[in-house]
């Protein structure tokens, strides 16, 4: 499987870190892609122009992250970082439109920053850094059934929260979120220590 990439991506890393813990990241060959290079054939593959897309051995193409995400858990033999059915698939699915939802606002805000100063919006970035906050403000609530012993097997959720975290200390790190969420804080710190994590930091594509 090709997965085109992007070490500074979010959505990239959820589907790495999902790979590495459930033993799939050796069967995937990254293709690192910048999105907005016509040249890059991401077009083709992924009409949406999006990253992360996951390329099969038959060709069929795989986009957005969930897709992706439950694709792979269906690759594996380990237990289901998806579970199959009732309460915690529920919560996992939940978990990660939050975390997901966390980072298409921080992304917005990241293309906001990247645009020629008269042409950036300030309320356009408030609406979105105030989506962030709320998001943050929901988290922090459930942070501590996060690392409870039922919830403690990583799932999804877990996964997608655990990135979106990851992003705001890579683009975001003077808003420093841990300061008002520190049940959420504790939660990550041990999370991120986590090998998948370790292995996907995220970084500039050089
Ligand atoms: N919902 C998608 C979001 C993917 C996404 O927004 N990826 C960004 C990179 S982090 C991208 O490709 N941006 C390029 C663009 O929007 O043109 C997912 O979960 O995979």
């Amino acid at each position: 499987m090709k997965l085109r990439y992007s070490p500074a991506s979010p959505y990239v890393r959820k589907c790495l870190v999902f790979a590495h813990e459930t033993g799939l990241a050796g069967r995937i060959e990254t293709v690192p892609t910048v999105t907005a290079d016509p040249g890059s054939g991401l077009a083709k593959d992924n009409p949406l122009g999006k990253i992360p897309a996951l390329i099969l051995k038959d060709g069929q193409v795989f986009f957005d992250s969930p897709v992706i995400c439950e694709y792979l858990d269906s690759l594996h033999r380990r237990p289901k970082l998806l579970p199959a059915r009732g309460k915690a698939r529920w919560t996992a699915l939940r978990r990660q439109a939050l975390a997901d939802g966390l980072l298409d606002a921080s992304l917005l805000r990241r293309y906001e920053s990247l645009r020629p100063a008269s042409e950036r919006s300030g309320t356009w970035d408030e609406k979105q850094k105030s989506v962030v906050v709320r998001t943050l403000d929901a988290l922090e609530k459930e942070a501590k059934d996060l690392g409870k012993p039922a919830a403690k097997r990583t799932t999804l959720g877990h996964i997608a929260i655990g990135c979106a975290l990851g992003y705001l200390d890579f683009r975001f790190a003077v808003e420093d979120w841990r300061a008002t969420h520190p049940k959420l804080a504790a939660w990550y710190e041990t999370f991120a220590k986590r090998p998948s994590m370790a292995a996907t930091v995220p970084k500039d594509m050089t």
